[in-house]
């Protein structure tokens, strides 16, 4: 996979050098490459902003820096030269007003060619960009969630990780990505170590018994109850059709219902 990314501060992206994703890059599963912003201006003074039309608040990213920059980096693309580019690339915005990230858009965007993350600052990007980059970019503005930062670029970190890793031969072990967080729908397990006894405290014994059966069962069942507490929105779309009966019981005793394959919260619990 290729990815480019595009900010004025390209050393707030130093840390993708690092651990997983740095040797990715080393191994030449992933070629990343961040690209400055104002080496795609023509001004004496570099300049990528401008008030905003309408007035208020801030300053608004100038249009022809990034178009300028989006060209030169849609024209190298992944491919050999000579060859056609079968898809276009993904062009990443990263805005709190965009759709929210998740492992499932992880996952897809894990299949492309070639990912873009177009970093803005200030109050945002020219909107004229967005629209005419749609011609050579499938354009997405994404949000990590419901919360502001300064710019752009701790969520390409965020998403560059969450991309790269699930590329193949990225993470040493493929089955860690199985077992994890959001990767059926629900949260992880509470995960334990040596020594089996610390400072009073106990490991559950059923991951001491040896039993496989068993201890797959009690960590579905402490799955449940963890995404029953921290995340209660989470059941409201899991699948619950094919629950085998002591799981059912389980969100029974969590105070839910199994109707229509739905989990349903019973009002008096
Ligand atoms: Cl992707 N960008 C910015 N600037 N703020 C955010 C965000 C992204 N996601 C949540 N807040």
């Amino acid at each position: 996979m290729r990815i480019d990314v595009v900010s004025i501060f390209p050393e707030y992206l130093a840390p993708l050098e690092l651990s997983l994703i740095g040797k990715a890059r080393q191994d030449g599963l992933l070629d990343l490459n961040v690209h400055d912003l104002r080496d795609f201006t023509t001004d004496r003074h570099r300049t990528v902003d401008d008030t905003p039309y309408g007035g208020g608040a801030g300053m608004v990213m100038k249009p022809e820096p990034w178009a300028q920059a989006l060209t030169a980096i849609a024209e190298v693309g992944p491919k050999a030269p000579g060859t056609e580019a079968v898809r276009k690339p993904v062009l990443i915005v990263p805005s709190p007003a965009g759709e929210r990230f998740s492992q499932a858009i992880a996952h897809e965007l894990a299949e492309e060619e070639q990912l873009v993350f177009a970093c803005g600052r200030y109050e945002g990007i020219d909107e004229r960009v967005l629209e005419w980059a749609a011609e050579h970019f499938t354009v997405r503005p994404m949000s990590l969630g419901d919360y502001v930062l300064n710019g752009g670029e701790v969520a390409v970190l965020a998403m560059v990780e969450a991309v790269g890793r699930l590329l193949p031969g990225v993470v040493g072990n493929p089955e860690s990505l199985v077992e994890e967080s959001h990767s059926d729908g629900l949260l992880e397990y509470p995960v334990y170590t040596k020594p089996s006894s610390w400072r009073d405290r106990e490991v559950p014994a059923v991951l001491l018994s040896g039993n496989h059966g068993k201890i797959a069962q009690w960590r579905r069942h402490e799955q449940y109850r963890r995404t029953a507490e921290r995340r209660p929105d989470l059941l409201d779309v899991f699948d619950a059709g094919k629950l085998p009966r002591a799981d059912r019981t389980a969100f029974g005793e969590l105070g839910y219902d199994v109707v229509d394959g739905r989990l349903r919260r019973r009002p008096d619990a």
